[in-house]
């Protein structure tokens, strides 16, 4: 079948048979996603067979809560960012921290704690390096922020996520830092493993088919936020991690990876009440202006404890 063809005929199911009140919005969408999976099916010459696994395929990811973990796989959210960077430079607005992907496995509702606090529940603090983790979070003049808000969740030395894996103890690894009056915040941890999709799951699953890898290089996940100012969403990484550069979800920046540094000077290790060698990073956020705003808060569900 032509396209011309094509167009007119998912426009015949779309749009010529609206007899009620129509969402302009939804139908323009639906036109051209219908058609342009049409034009697909045209060109490719793709099966009933090979389609009908597809509409499975879909189904379950959407069944087994895989859908928002697959969106990451495909580069999807990594472009939704690249858009939002796009929009904010054309309103002369990008600067500060880099942005990049929330992810799927953000829980609201962790602990909130003022200035300090400590992120792990100390049943891998024997196995795990210590971290610690401080910075200051200023506004795009390069001011501190007071109380600016930080929330902050990573995975665990198995590459789990508490409330999404069981195992681990509520809000495990999950906190809400508020800021101090000169926008510092400070927190103790366990430095985080890198994260592997399921390996029997429905995203490994296509990840095979294509030849890629499901896995993400150690990182920690921050939303950024206080009044006048632009939500941010990032993530740093764990410098050194193999996978630093090979992301599944690609979501590796520059400007995204400090240093981290093993503290070894025994004055330091009693000072933090420890009794061996530990590992710090400094990191500091800068926020952007809440005009930004026309991309800085994204509505998405989200998991909630
Ligand atoms: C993660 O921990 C993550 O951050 C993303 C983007 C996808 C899967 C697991
Ligand atoms: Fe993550």
């Amino acid at each position: 079948m032509k396209h011309k063809d094509i167009e007119q005929l998912a426009k015949n199911y779309i749009v010529d048979t609206a007899e009620g009140p129509v969402n302009k919005r939804v139908q323009e969408i639906t036109l051209r996603l219908l058609t342009d999976l049409m034009k697909a099916i045209e060109d490719l010459d793709i099966s009933q067979s090979e389609f009908w696994t597809g509409v499975d395929y879909f189904a379950k990811t959407g069944a087994v809560g895989e859908m928002a973990l697959l969106i990451p796989g495909l580069g999807l959210e990594r472009f939704l960012d690249i858009r939002a960077d796009e929009a904010d430079e054309r309103a002369g607005l990008l600067s500060g921290t880099p942005r990049t992907i929330e992810g799927p496995l953000y829980v609201a509702g962790a602990p909130v704690c003022e200035g300090f606090a400590r992120l792990d529940d100390g049943t891998e603090e024997a196995e795990g390096e210590i971290l610690f983790m401080d910075g200051t979070v200023f506004d795009h003049n390069g001011k501190p922020v007071p109380n600016a808000t930080v929330e902050v969740w990573h995975a665990n030395l198995k590459g789990g996520y508490s409330f999404f894996d069981t195992t681990q103890s509520e809000f495990n690894l999950r906190r809400t830092l508020i800021a101090d009056d000169q926008g510092r915040y400070s927190f103790r941890s366990i430095v985080p493993s890198g994260y592997s999709c399921p390996p029997n799951g429905q995203t490994q699953k296509l990840l095979d088919q294509l030849g890629r890898h499901g896995h993400r290089p150690a990182h920690i996940h921050f939303f950024v936020s206080a009044e006048g100012h632009a939500k941010l969403t990032t993530q740093i990484n764990i410098d050194g991690d193999p996978y630093l550069w090979d992301d599944f979800a690609f979501a590796s920046r520059e400007g995204l990876i400090p240093a981290i540094n093993k503290i070894t000077d025994p004055a330091e290790i009693q000072k933090r009440g420890l009794d061996r060698p530990f590992s710090s990073i400094h990191f500091d956020f800068q926020l952007r202006p809440a005009e930004a705003s026309v991309t800085a808060e994204v509505e998405r569900p989200r998991r909630a404890a």
